[in-house]
């Protein structure tokens, strides 16, 4: 196992590993910005180096100087958490090129992933269920045209280079091809330097439903189930639960063996997410492969009691991943995870940094709180502005509900806007209490918010 490792992050995920660590006997090393250096994180670590001003871009997006806080302070290992460097493939080969592992999966995996087109022909090719749709890039619009014919409209253009949602854009007319083809690839050029753009059938009022696998280098490739990220606002995911209201026991095996396969036919290593979309006839298909750590790993932590960021730590110094001994994996209850964001829901969730006045807590018996927030912490400007994560479990649903609401009412934040009202109002939605949500609920039952 790792002395020391170095956490390539900030906020309530770098804590999240930080504590992961300390469980594993770990020494930990923080990075940070001039912007950070009071923070919760900074000070948990046993060691702190400065990476840089505030601005992303200069701190912790500089590979450089992160290699050389890792060197300097003799860690072995770099744990990236997610966003920053986390699926950059150029950051998993300078650790590797500096003798450091990269707790995560290989240069090459986060590369082949991350070509959306690719993605899909991998996928295709290995028989793990895909949406009809053109095989690799689409060079020009005859080519884009003839594929939606085949498959039929509507049809939905992809960028590449893209996930997320950037660079999409729905023709529901074959009038529309033309123009929306050329707007997706100039998008994408514009946003990405890559204007290849492919095309799948529209599958209608989908439901994001995700596999979370752990694999380590024994060949062990195990599914802890599936989360249900369904309640999203412009690809900004909210809330999240597992397991799927969505699925049958049936479905779910055969989602966590098509995830399994996706895994395999990449010699995936470490944790990693595959996505797909469920339609209304419960039919499923490979979206993209995530090869990091999500910001929602512990709904399935608490409905699997595992601790997949200590997994992760294991995997990466070659031990075989603790929970092995316990496939197949059948969800324990009921998690929801609900975002709290520095954003004011009632004016489009605009961004509200500002100063934390009072910080009250919720607690009791399946409550769980990831936060680096304290009584006077300063939320930037400079960063995302997920503040808190409140995650609650239940033995089943209907208790989980009742707990998530209860824990949001405990909940008191003061000195900024946050998103926890928006949850209060999910709660207590009948098509959420239903588990009948799709990709399109904000829109369709939450408009008078935006
Ligand atoms: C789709 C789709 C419908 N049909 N693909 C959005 C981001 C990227 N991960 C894939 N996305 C979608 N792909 C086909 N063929 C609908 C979406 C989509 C979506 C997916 C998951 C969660 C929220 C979404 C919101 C809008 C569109």
């Amino acid at each position: 196992m790792f002395q020391k490792i170095l956490v390539a992050n900030r906020g309530e995920v770098a804590l999240r590993v930080m504590r992961a660590a300390r469980e594993l006997g770990i020494k930990t090393v923080a990075v940070y910005s001039t912007e950070d250096a009071d923070t919760y994180p900074v000070h948990y670590a046993d060691e702190a180096v400065c990476i840089g001003p505030a601005q992303s871009n200069k701190s912790y997006l500089v590979i450089p100087n992160i290699i050389a806080a890792a060197k300097n302070t003799g860690a072995e290992a770099i744990h990236p958490g997610y966003g920053f460097l986390a699926e950059n493939a150029d950051f998993a080969r300078a650790c590797v090129d500096n003798d450091l592992v990269f707790i995560g999966p290989s240069a090459e995996c986060i590369e082949r992933m991350g070509d959306k087109a690719s993605a899909r022909e991998t996928m295709t090719a290995c028989t793990v269920p895909t949406v009809p749709g053109s095989d690799g890039i689409c060079e020009t619009v005859e080519d884009a045209r003839a594929f939606a014919e085949r498959v039929g409209y509507p049809v939905l253009i992809k960028a590449t280079a893209g996930g997320g949602g950037k660079g999409m854009r729905e023709v529901h007319d074959p009038a529309e091809l033309e123009a929306q083809f050329k707007a997706a690839s100039s998008e994408a050029e514009a946003a990405f330097g890559n204007g290849g753009v492919y095309l799948e059938k529209l599958v209608l009022r989908p439901r994001h439903v995700e596999v979370q696998v752990l694999a380590d280098d024994f060949g062990n490739y195990i599914s802890l189930c599936e989360r249900d990220c369904s309640i999203q606002r412009r690809h900004q995911k909210l809330l999240e639960e597992a397991p799927s209201p969505a699925l049958t026991d049936e479905i779910r095996r055969a989602m966590g063996v098509a995830a399994v396969k996706a895994m395999r036919a990449v010699e995936y290593r470490n944790a990693g997410t595959v996505e797909f979309l469920l339609d209304e006839g419960g039919n499923f298909y490979f979206m993209e492969m995530n090869t990091r750590v999500q910001v929602e790993h512990p709904v399935t932590e608490m409905v699997t009691d595992t601790d997949i960021i200590k997994e992760q730590i294991r995997i990466a110094a070659g031990e075989p991943i603790s929970a092995a001994d316990r496939v197949p994996f059948k969800p324990i209850g009921h998690a929801i995870e609900m975002r709290i964001n520095a954003e004011d829901p009632d004016h489009g969730f605009r961004p509200c940094p500002g100063t934390i006045t009072k910080l009250r807590l919720p607690g009791g018996p399946g409550v769980r709180v990831e936060t680096y927030l304290q009584e006077g912490s300063k939320i930037s400007p400079y960063y995302d502005s997920l503040v808190a994560k409140l995650v609650c479990h239940g033995q089943d649903r209907e208790e989980a509900i009742a707990r998530a609401k209860r824990a949001l009412d405990e909940f008191v934040i003061e000195g900024i806007a946050t998103t926890i009202p928006f949850h209060k109002r999910v709660l207590d939605n009948e098509v959420f209490v239903a588990g009948e949500a799709t990709t399109d609920f904000i829109e369709t039952q939450m408009g008078d918010l935006l």
